[in-house]
């Protein structure tokens, strides 16, 4: 029969805690002079919403003020809101986009 070594020397293996993500909504503002289509074809490209989502959330934030292109983990979150920014920028835009906690 084999015999069990004594518990000394046993190691004990633990789990990770493994902590679901904390999420934060990307949030795109309204202003009176990006283009509409411009909006548009971000959230299409960047937040990979189909044209009609797409359609949809622009007008939400010309009507609103302020509108969800998408929900992430933070630093992806992060990385949407530099990326849209520069992709604005670049094209002369003065698009908004934010982050908030998802609560
Ligand atoms: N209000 C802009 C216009 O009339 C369109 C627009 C929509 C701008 C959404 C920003 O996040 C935005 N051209």
């Amino acid at each position: 029969m084999p015999q069990r070594p004594p518990e000394s020397e046993t190691q004990t293996l633990t789990r990770p805690e493994l902590k679901t993500p904390e999420m934060y909504r990307v949030l795109l503002l309204n202003d009176d002079y990006t283009p509409m289509d411009f909006v548009v074809d971000l959230l299409i490209r960047l937040f990979h919403r189909s044209a009609l989502q797409a359609n949809r959330i622009m007008l939400a934030v010309h009507h609103k003020g302020s509108g969800v292109a998408g929900v992430y983990p933070r630093e992806i979150a992060e990385t949407k809101v530099h990326q849209a920014t520069e992709l604005a920028r670049k094209a002369g835009h003065p698009l908004r986009c934010v982050m908030e906690e998802d609560i």
